[in-house]
């Protein structure tokens, strides 16, 4: 029996890892195809027929499942003898329609290594389907689901990673995970639904991180739903991370923030370097009615707190919030965002709730009066607390804090402009200008960036010396390499150059004549000095009066 297990996945450099673990766990002889979401309906098709498959399983995601429905019934049409498995979240929770529509003949619901051990057994042998946990199948006209099952010792599995690909492996994220499970309830995530939190045991983890580093793996992602779930466990595997002294390698993790220990977070202050360690920390809003209606119990202002101290360590933080909660109308949600936002992580991102199939949310959609998207991503349309044009509202802010803070094209800038302010109306009213003047939001240049914010604050009366200093340190400290300049250089440079060389001869003076480029700066001059591997910013004050010379 030919079986083949199919990955869609959202970019190409996600792999996939469910269908690994799946190869990896059987015993039968299984090979793997992997697509990705810009791969047309007729590829994937083609390719999947090509092989000539008895069973064909597709890993069903929020992200590929409106390709694979098309998939399913081309396959469906041009090979009636292929038996079709599907699995994956998108289908654990809602599936009839696959059944009463013809378009699988079997289905794995949650972990799927054992059922389909087992699945591709019963198939071999000619056995009934009774004895397969998880599993849904049709008998004469009715669906059948067995009892549900969950792999209590995960160290019992066998490692997906043998079958990752070598070639392009320093392209590519890898998942890798230390448990599975979470200790919430959010309404809104699927994660709530399963019960109990599973370990990996830090050993077999630490071998899988230094086999994926030896192939040349360079970004990993670990998948626990709460990394900190078990405290000690997470501090000993950053310990191990970071006593590896890894060069240009990056591990990013889902944080739950309100818990953090004290020692933990004065632990990574102490001893994270630069660029090593992201966490992803969910806020998703500051209103406690909020996140109680959502069944999410944090405690804000600890999270607050404890994301201002891990400002002082070097893990880059990258914030989330969600609007579109129940109970968030848009005042509550322009609170949660301004709150957050003074924060200055490192990122901010605003999601949209999606109703996904199978979470409280999803069951309670009517009672909230929440109309969502009917094909996936399913994102929320309107709610009784918030209309459409309010989601607008902040989607159109979304546009410009991901433009103007998350892209990080001018930090010291930005903090000057929106510190203690209402930065959401910053951004609305940027959003408005922008609008008004028909400037894309899609494509733009660097320059285009600055020159535009400019416009807007001086449409806005708010332009003055100290930002036009800032955004020019941040234009000049944003390049690698000396970069063209869209204000008028001094007249003064050379005076400016020599006068800088007195005090400081470490690089020659016609080097600095060449490769540097001098701007008034606050109550003095930047130099910013581009060479081969030698990039070097600094101030010189203007004690000299070199300003009124100019
Ligand atoms: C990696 C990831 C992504 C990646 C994409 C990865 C890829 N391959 O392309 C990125 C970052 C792009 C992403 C984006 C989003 N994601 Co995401 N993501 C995940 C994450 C963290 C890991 C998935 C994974 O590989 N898990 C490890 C495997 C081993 O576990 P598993 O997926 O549960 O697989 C098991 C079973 O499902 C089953 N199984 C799976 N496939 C198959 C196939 C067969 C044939 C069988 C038999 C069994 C089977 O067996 C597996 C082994 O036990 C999960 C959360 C999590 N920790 O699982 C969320 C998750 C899948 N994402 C989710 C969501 C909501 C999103 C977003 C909508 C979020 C957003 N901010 O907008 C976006 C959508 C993007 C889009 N373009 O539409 C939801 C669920 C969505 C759904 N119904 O599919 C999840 C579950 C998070 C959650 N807690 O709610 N995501
Ligand atoms: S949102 Fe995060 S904390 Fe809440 S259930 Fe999902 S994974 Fe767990």
């Amino acid at each position: 029996m030919k079986t083949i297990l199919v990955g869609i996945n959202a970019k190409y450099i996600h792999p996939n890892l469910a269908i690994r673990y799946l190869k990896a766990n059987t015993t039968y002889p299984v090979e793997i195809l992997e697509f990705n979401i810009k791969d047309s309906i007729k590829t994937i098709t083609k390719r999947c027929l090509e092989e000539k498959p008895d069973l064909i399983g597709f890993s069903v995601y929020i992200w590929n499942i409106n390709l694979i429905n098309q998939v399913l019934k081309e396959i469906r049409r041009l090979s009636i003898k292929t038996k079709i498995l599907l699995g994956g979240p998108e289908v654990s929770y809602v599936y009839d329609y696959y059944f009463t529509n013809r378009l699988t003949d079997y289905l794995i619901i949650n972990e799927g290594e054992k059922a389909f051990h087992l699945l591709l057994e019963a198939l071999d042998k000619g056995t009934d389907f009774s004895q397969i946990p998880n599993f849904v199948y049709q008998k004469n006209h009715q669906i059948i689901k067995t009892p549900s099952h969950v792999i209590e010792n995960l160290d019992a599995l066998k490692d997906p990673y043998t079958t990752i690909d070598e070639t392009d492996i320093h392209h590519k994220i890898q998942y890798v995970e230390l448990s599975r499970g979470c200790p919430y309830q959010c309404s809104y995530c699927l994660a709530s639904l399963e019960k109990g939190v599973r370990f990996f045991s830090l050993e077999r983890v630490k071998q899988t991180i230094q086999y994926l580093v030896n192939k040349g793996a360079k970004t990993f992602k670990f998948l626990d739903r709460s990394f900190n779930a078990n405290h000690k466990l997470a501090q000993e595997l950053l310990s191990f991370i970071i006593s590896q002294h890894y060069q240009d390698i990056v591990f990013q993790f889902e944080i739950n923030g309100d818990v953090l220990k004290d020692s933990f977070i004065d632990f990574l202050i102490e001893n994270v370097p630069e660029n090593l360690i992201r966490f992803e920390l969910g806020i998703q809003s500051t209103n406690d009615e909020v996140n109680h209606a959502v069944r999410r119990y944090q405690d804000t202002n600890k999270l607050i707190e404890n994301i201002q101290k891990l400002k002082q360590s070097h893990v880059v933080l990258h914030l989330d919030l969600i609007a579109g909660l129940p109970l968030e109308n848009l005042t509550s949600f322009k609170k949660t965002f301004n709150t957050i936002y003074q924060l200055f992580g490192d990122e901010l991102q605003l999601g949209f709730l999606k109703v996904l199939k199978g979470t409280d949310i999803y069951n309670k959609a009517q009672f909230y009066h929440i109309n969502y998207q009917s094909q996936a991503p399913y994102e929320i349309i309107e709610s009784q607390y918030i209309s459409r044009d309010e989601l607008n509202i902040i989607h159109q802010v979304e546009i410009m804090l991901n433009i103007y803070w998350n892209k990080g094209f001018m930090p010291r800038s930005m903090i000057y402009l929106t510190k203690n302010k209402d930065a959401f109306s910053f951004f609305l009213e940027l959003y408005h200008f922008y609008e008004e003047n028909q400037y894309s939001t899609l494509r733009y240049g660097l320059i285009d960036l600055f020159t535009r914010l400019i416009d807007f604050l001086k449409q806005k009366n708010i332009y003055n010396h100290t930002i036009e200093s800032y955004l020019k340190y941040d234009y000049l400290n944003h390049h690698p390499i000396k970069p063209k300049i869209f204000w008028q250089h001094p007249h003064n440079k050379n005076d400016i150059l020599r006068n800088y060389y007195q005090t400081n001869q470490s690089i020659p003076i016609d080097a600095l004549y060449k490769h540097s480029i001098v701007t008034k700066y606050l109550n003095g001059y930047l130099i910013a000095y581009y060479e081969k591997h030698h990039k070097m910013i600094t101030f010189l004050k203007d004690e000299k009066n070199l300003c009124s010379k100019s």
